[in-house]
């Protein structure tokens, strides 16, 4: 595997705990010996499990005597949180050169960690300032990646991804008695939208026309809190039945009258990501006010055929 390969893969075990990880960003990291054989691959679990470097330490076993450089998606953190700071465990594993797919947004964090590397003697080098055109790339997705926990941080508020779904005559609402894709391909991609989530919304229209189960398939089993299913309802329409069968599927339902005050409340409780799943009413309310910052758009144009595009709100 060559070194390029090794970081992809890093990268794809962060994407992997992505909707698991919050308050804390995903995060991926791989261990490589001095020869660039990836040594260890590891990932961020979640708030208080220990961090991705520090799994990919841990999991190069016995090679971990040739630990040599290490590419993590995060700078390395250099403070003492619910778990101590990275910087310290890479230098007791004698790693010599750390490479950073993107600085750490958080402003008690920022450059705090690649700072104390380099002043240790190792070797730091940023992605996004490399001369290698892959490199760059590589550094422009790990900030995509944490794109919704550096908008958390600097608003408070989740990152609001919007999907909606257009049939093929151009109404949104899914024709009667098809609640799903027939696409296996599309699918997935909806059941992915909603695992890398941290909370679904919804409105009582959509729950009381379709009953969405709102099930994530191929979640993770080290998810260690319900999802949020955050349900728009001003008239209390909805009903226990509905809320009790939610909660036995794994959600925490919450009956929302006014959705800024949802967003404040979700940002103050540690969510990065909303998928809003809804009808033409709230998601047009919605898109008017510009609650949003990536939207989704699947058109049905025939049985067979289905179209996705993505949009972000600059
Ligand atoms: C890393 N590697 O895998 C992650 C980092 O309370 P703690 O100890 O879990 O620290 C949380 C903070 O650490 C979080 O806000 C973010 O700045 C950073 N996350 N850092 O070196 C990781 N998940
Ligand atoms: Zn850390």
């Amino acid at each position: 595997m060559s070194l390029h390969e090794g970081r992809l893969r890093a990268l794809a075990a962060a994407r992997e705990r992505l909707g698991a990880t919050a308050p804390n960003p995903a995060v991926g990291a791989a261990v490589f010996s001095v020869e660039g054989e990836v040594l260890g691959i590891g990932a961020h679990l979640g708030a208080g499990r220990p961090h991705a470097e520090v799994e990919a330490l841990r999991t190069c076993g016995e090679a971990l005597g040739r630990a040599h450089a290490v590419f993590v998606t995060l700078e390395p953190c250099n403070h003492q949180g619910r778990t101590p700071p990275c910087t310290a465990a890479l230098l007791q594993a004698g790693v010599r050169a750390v490479w950073i797919g993107a600085l750490d947004p958080n402003p008690h964090v920022r450059g705090g960690g690649a700072d104390a590397l380099r002043q240790a003697g190792v070797q730091v080098r940023l992605m996004a300032e490399s001369a290698s055109p892959d490199e760059r790339r590589l550094g422009h997705h790990c900030e995509d990646l944490i794109a919704p926990y550096t908008h958390w941080l600097r608003t408070g508020r989740p990152y609001v991804t919007i999907k909606r779904v257009f049939d093929a005559a151009g109404r949104m609402e899914p024709p009667p008695g098809r609640k799903t894709f027939s696409s296996h391909r599309l699918l997935e991609y909806a059941h992915r939208l909603r695992r890398e989530s941290d909370v679904l919304l919804t409105g009582s229209g959509t729950v009381l026309a379709d009953r969405p189960e709102f099930t994530v398939r191929y979640d993770l089993d080290t998810r260690t809190s319900p999802r949020r299913l955050s349900i728009c309802d001003r008239r209390g329409r909805v009903d226990d039945a509905y809320l009790a069968g939610a909660m036995g599927r794994g959600l925490l339902p919450r009956i929302v009258a006014d959705i800024e005050a949802e967003l404040d409340l979700l940002g103050a409780e540690g969510a990065h990501q909303v998928l809003v799943e809804a009808g033409p009413t709230l998601t047009g309310r919605m898109l008017d006010r510009g609650l949003w910052n990536r939207l989704v758009t699947i058109r049905q144009i025939s049985p067979e055929e289905e179209q996705v595009t993505v949009e972000r709100r600059p």
